[in-house]
């Protein structure tokens, strides 16, 4: 507990451009779990490296991530969001958690057969003990809750294994951390391959809405999304590509899917794919804006920037300490 409140920790990696996915299945759901809950928000630019970077690129990309996060909604006076990368405790307790953790674990995590397969020519040791970090990441806030998207689901119960397998050797040293998914958004899928999740890894920019799409694009790709010859909006597995739809439409409108069956109920998809792409322009529109906003202002993000980081640093060098003299490194000589 921090002042009284359970902690949250959760993080977005600075690669490739966001898309609605990452806004909906993630994003939102943080800005709606930030008053409730002492949050950290980490821009992991250190798991980004463990595909190739260009790194003009990982920099910019990354300071755009965490102008987002503000853009979203998130105070960043109240809530801790900061570069991984500034926190050392991350790499160190990294370290550690390695030595608690099995091959065997690791080769099973499906996130990095998907990768290794995607980046063949460069399978590196980081890529392997990706979800390794990712524990370190959280484990090293104490949180209790860790809002993703449901692909996360599996790195998110290694975490918890390898937190209760210390503490079973050590004592309470850890909280043992719950996932939180976002009942409605969690699995976006892509809009272009329906049986696919929308990523901004993916090679068809058609199949992805980024959040910094303009409005003309969004409503095109909304109306080129693939659906099926059935010709009636209804929530059901067999139309992946309307189910789809209707999970994005429901997401920004706040209406229940079935809402959504009654409102288009004898329209056709031209109808319900256009109010589609305009529920998502209400969505991202505002965002863009605040984005600009911010942008412009290099000072006020710059500060953000270094309060952040000491504040992270501060509580992440609290459980740090603390598993250091539990498996048996020297104290420090002050
Ligand atoms: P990549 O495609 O490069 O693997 P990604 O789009 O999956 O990346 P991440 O940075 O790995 O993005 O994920 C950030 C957060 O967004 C995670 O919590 C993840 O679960 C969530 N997320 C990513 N894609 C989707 C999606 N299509 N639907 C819902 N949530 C998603
Ligand atoms: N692996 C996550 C990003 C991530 C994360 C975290 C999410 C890194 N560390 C800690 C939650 C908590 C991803 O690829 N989406």
């Amino acid at each position: 507990m921090i002042n009284d409140k359970k902690i949250l920790f959760s993080g977005m990696q600075a690669t490739g451009n966001l898309t609605l996915g990452n806004y909906l299945g993630a994003l939102k759901n943080w800005v709606n779990l930030s008053d409730e809950y002492e949050c950290f928000y980490s821009v992991v630019d250190m798991h980004s490296i463990t595909v190739r970077q260009d790194p003009a690129t990982l920099r910019k990309r990354a300071r755009a991530l965490l102008t987002l996060y503000i853009a979203a909604g998130l105070d960043p006076k109240k809530n801790c969001i900061y570069y991984q990368s500034h926190v050392s405790g991350h790499a160190e307790l990294s370290w550690i958690l390695n030595c608690f953790t099995y091959m065997g674990e690791l080769n099973r995590m499906t996130q990095f057969k998907d990768k290794s397969a995607k980046h063949a020519d460069n399978i590196n040791a980081g890529l392997f003990t990706y979800p390794v970090l990712m524990a370190a990441d959280i484990l090293l806030y104490q949180a209790d809750v860790v809002p993703v998207g449901i692909d996360q689901m599996q790195h998110l119960e290694l975490t918890r294994d390898i937190a209760i397998r210390f503490n079973n050797l050590y004592g309470d040293v850890f909280t043992v951390p719950e996932a939180y998914i976002g009942k409605v958004g969690a699995k976006i899928m892509s809009l272009q391959e329906p049986c696919k999740k929308m990523s901004k890894s993916d090679e068809n920019p058609n199949g992805s809405i980024y959040l910094m799409d303009d409005p003309d694009t969004i409503i095109r790709k909304c109306k080129r999304a693939v659906t099926d010859s059935e010709a009636c909006v209804a929530y059901r597995d067999e139309q992946p590509g309307v189910k789809n739809l209707i999970d994005i439409y429901s997401a920004c409108t706040g209406k229940t899917p079935s809402e959504v069956e009654s409102e288009f109920e004898g329209k056709g998809y031209g109808d319900f794919k256009m109010a589609v792409g305009e529920a998502v322009v209400s969505i991202l529109k505002p965002l863009q804006d605040r984005v600009k906003e911010l942008e412009a202002d290099k000072a006020y993000i710059d500060s953000i920037i270094k309060e952040n980081a000491e504040k992270a640093n501060y509580y992440a060098a609290k459980t740090l300490r603390k598993v250091q003299r539990k498996v048996g490194f020297p104290d420090r000589i002050r």
